[in-house]
């Protein structure tokens, strides 16, 4: 079957109807946009020739996604998440904002409301005593490189098997997820374990729609932050930690070479106490 009728004045007119454009309530750019993605999706069932099974699967997979919340899971995997930052990139080069640390994406494993704590605190509850300790410190500073006392730093991870608390039911709530008041330098420190990729859940609407292009659903080992204090633009960036096979082969394209840190692991407990850490460290 190869039928044309997109171009057709019957179908540019059923478009402009069915998008609210002949009526007077509504949103104007509500209407500019549903006529236009309405546009464009007609069209590729004309030219790809979409049969009724192939659109009512499609309904049928985006019903699945919806009904485990998973678009917001497909998006970075589609790269709009990334797509958005490369846009407030430009912004920022385009209004020659230079400097600082890059952003990258957020994701949708935020949770917000985590303990808040001052200068440093420890984002493990204990449980997990097979995983590796890991100590960040970090200054938050402004684009002069003046640091900023008190700034916000909202850091999340997930644990050693990349399961987020409040996604996986076996950890307890706010695990690796914390608020940190950093201190009259900018500092910061947090104990934590070492975090592994995550994967998208196998099996998953948003794990078939990235089979069925041939990809895989796994993201390396990273660290979200989210860095704000009054009077400063809101910094959404990650740390990956270095070494993981899928640092430059992230299916959220939120990997930036700046971003990239090589963690140093401390063998020798005089160093750790000479650094005020505490143990254990094997
Ligand atoms: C994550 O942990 C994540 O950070 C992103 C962007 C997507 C899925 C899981
Ligand atoms: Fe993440």
């Amino acid at each position: 079957m190869t039928v044309k009728i997109f171009d057709t004045p019957q179908v540019q007119d059923f478009l402009k109807t069915v998008a609210g454009l002949d009526q007077v309530g509504g949103s104007e750019r509500a209407k500019q946009i549903v006529h236009r993605l309405l546009s464009d999706l007609y069209r590729l069932i004309d030219d790809f020739d979409v049969t009724p099974e192939e659109f009512w699967s499609a309904v049928s997979l985006m019903n699945e996604l919806g009904k485990e919340t998973q678009f917001g899971l497909l998006s970075p995997g589609l790269g709009f998440d990334h797509y958005l930052d490369m846009r407030l990139d430009a912004a920022d080069a385009e209004a020659q904002r230079t400097g600082g640390t890059p952003r990258t994406i957020e994701g949708p494993l935020y949770v917000a409301g985590a303990p808040e704590a001052e200068g440093h605190a420890r984002m493990d509850d204990g449980s997990d005593t097979a995983s590796e300790v890991m100590w960040l410190t970090g200054q938050v500073r402004d684009t002069q490189g003046n640091p900023i006392p008190g700034a916000q730093v909202e850091i999340w991870h997930a644990d050693a098997k990349g399961g987020y608390s409040f996604f996986d039911p076996t950890q307890s709530e706010y695990h690796l997820r914390r608020t940190i008041l950093a201190d009259a330098d900018g500092r910061y420190s947090a104990r934590s374990i070492i975090p592994s990729g995550y994967g998208v859940p196998k099996g998953s609407p948003t794990d078939q729609v990235l089979a069925a292009l041939g990809r895989h659903g796994q993201r390396p080992a990273h660290i979200h932050f989210f860095i704000s204090a009054p009077g400063h633009r809101h910094l959404t960036t990650q740390i990956n930690l270095g070494g993981d096979p899928y640092t430059w082969d992230d299916f959220a394209f939120a990997t930036r070479e700046e971003l990239v840190v090589n963690g140093r692991r401390i063998e020798d407990p005089a160093e750790a106490d000479r650094r005020g850490l505490e143990g254990p460290f094997t």
